[in-house]
């Protein structure tokens, strides 16, 4: 008879599992074991939070959920950010952790914390391993949780008294199958066209749902058939191609930007497989004076901005499908001037030679060098909010954000899976340079199994989102301020390469040097951040152009 470390091994090859981030430990060395004989490659990372973003970016990117482990106590609580970034961020997770045998778990006892309850906040489903016959149950759970709408995070705590129990009778991992998202009501569809047949400036706000759905093709057909204007929150990008004359861009920029002034102009809002822990409905929804039409494959949460005129729960591109045909055309939204300025406000800064280089230029000659296809990942600061207004997608998960959670340090690990996941596409992070130097450890990772990919860090020596926030607040800022290492040096101690930039105009053939390098790059990049209150007096100062 097989131990319960070897079915539990058996059951994630029967999940499909293909890698495990994780860092091994005392409490898991049965899993471990069983390891060597599995088809499963075991990813050895240097910090527990690289191997939970690298899960979390795994389970964004694909649809099944990464996979991450760590031993007992201290083990375990290094992968809760990670692991609470992808439970926030929709993406699907499966955490597992070794624990200490079940004899000690009710008393004081060496690195023992309740590590069922400590991830429970922040999972869909969290759970002990108590017998050896109960792993093909649970394993299969965890997945279905994990991956079902909405996606999240699931956790196993496995105690090593259990895992290395043989388990008494012959036992299989479950049947897998994937649930069929169910069709939407027709009372509710007919409901729904009723209301964006009555609007005179309807205006679509598409959400990570609809990636997770794969309806992009479907909004896409949905917004011409009807004429509406399509926005999308940071973690949609590229669900409806920038270059479309109905794409009005990326909203979710916590103050006022371009767009918004397409929200206020709408008597209708079609939000479509939106999350709301994205963009608070209070901030484009102040007077709460507009229809909304939800569409989801989930119930809408409760919000009081959030007042449902309809909502169709059910398969998205069903949805629009059905609802298109019986919708009557009245929109008179023309969003030709709201479209230019938005247009010209990625463009403005094309030719700008200043240095250290502004976030606009270095985004735009970003842009010039990563083809559709390739994938950025953001790591968090000013930047995520530059890079969110200002890099232009044209394929849904081509640009990838962390906007639930939004947790610093998800860059590189992120980028690390995300080349795993697509090896033959090119990619890249942008990161800061507080938030690349919490997770820098895993280049080391990156170098060891050969995964190449380029890190561009925007380095200004400082806390640079929350010095933006405390000026505009204070008119002063305090404790941001940091040194860095010399990240061209930094790079070459782990054998990775190091670029940096000293002429604006070096920016693109740098980046295409590093790109052809096929190995670690770091680019370092000087950036002017004093384009952050620029932006905000801009903003501040906005007359609609409709
Ligand atoms: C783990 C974590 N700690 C703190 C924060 C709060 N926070 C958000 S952005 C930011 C500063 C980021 O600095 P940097 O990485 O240099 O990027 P920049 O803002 O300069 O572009 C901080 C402290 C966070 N989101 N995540």
């Amino acid at each position: 008879m097989p131990t319960a470390a070897e079915l539990f091994v058996r059951c994630l090859e029967n999940e499909g599992v293909e890698y495990i981030f994780g860092i091994p430990g005392e409490e898991n060395l049965d899993i471990m074991d069983a390891l060597r004989d599995s088809s499963i490659k075991f990813m050895t990372v240097r910090h527990e939070q690289g191997a939970a973003f690298m899960a979390d970016v795994y389970g964004r990117l694909t649809g099944k959920a990464g996979v991450c482990m760590a031993t007992l106590g201290p083990g375990a609580t290094n992968l809760v950010t990670g692991f609470a970034d992808a439970n926030m961020d929709n993406a699907p997770i499966v955490g597992i952790a070794g624990q200490g045998a079940t004899t000690r778990l009710h008393k004081e006892s060496h690195q023992i914390l309740d590590l069922v309850n400590l991830f429970r906040p922040i999972s869909k489903y969290s759970t002990n391993i108590l017998e050896p016959e109960n792993v093909p149950e649970i394993v299969r759970k965890a997945f279905k949780c994990a991956q079902t709408e909405k996606p999240g995070g699931s956790f196993i705590s496995f105690p090593e008294n259990i895992a290395e129990a043989a388990v008494t009778e012959v036992i299989k991992p479950l049947k897998v199958s994937v649930p069929a998202t169910s069709s939407p009501p027709d009372s509710k569809v007919r409901q729904a066209a009723e209301v964006i047949s009555k609007a005179r400036f309807p205006i679509i706000m598409a959400g990570n749902g609809v990636v997770r759905n794969q309806a992009s093709q479907a909004l896409i057909k949905f917004a011409e058939q009807l004429n509406i204007p399509v926005a999308h929150t940071f973690m949609a990008k590229g669900v409806f191609p920038f270059s479309h004359d109905l794409s009005l861009g990326t909203v979710g920029l916590q103050a006022r930007d371009i767009v918004a002034c397409g929200f206020d102009r709408a008597d209708v809002v079609i939000c479509i497989g939106f999350d709301m822990v994205e963009f608070h409905p209070h901030l484009w929804h102040p007077n709460q004076d507009k229809k909304i039409v939800h569409i989801d494959r989930n119930f809408a949460e409760v919000d009081a901005y959030y007042s449902l005129e309809v909502g169709v729960v059910g398969d998205i591109a069903e949805s629009l499908e059905k609802i298109a045909p019986l919708a009557q055309i009245q929109s008179q939204f023309d969003i030709g001037s709201l479209r230019k300025t938005i247009i010209d406000e990625l463009d403005n800064y094309a030719t700008d030679n200043s240095f250290p280089i502004k976030p606009q230029r270095i985004l735009y000659d970003t842009r010039k060098v990563m083809v559709d296809d390739d994938i950025l990942i953001s790591d968090v600061g000013a930047h995520k909010m530059w890079i969110a207004r200002l890099f232009r997608c044209e394929k849904p998960n081509t640009c990838i954000i962390s906007n639930g959670f939004a947790s610093m340090g998800i860059g590189l690990p992120g980028a690390i899976a995300a080349k795993l996941a697509y090896p033959e596409k090119r990619v890249m992070t942008i990161t800061g340079d507080a938030g690349f130097m919490m997770n820098s450890q895993e280049i080391e990772t990156a170098m060891r199994y050969k995964i190449p990919f380029v890190i561009m860090i925007w380095n200004d020596s400082q806390y640079g989102l929350i010095k933006w926030h405390q000026d505009r607040r204070f008119g002063r800022s305090g404790h941001v301020s940091f040194d860095n290492p010399d990240f061209v040096k930094y790079a070459e101690s782990f054998g990775a390469v190091g670029y940096r930039v000293e002429r604006t105009d070096d920016l693109i053939p740098t980046l295409e040097q590093a790109f052809k390098d096929n190995t670690v790059v770091i680019v370092d990049v000087a950036v002017d951040y004093s384009e952050n209150m620029k932006l905000t007096e801009k903003l501040g100062n906005l007359v609609c152009p409709i």
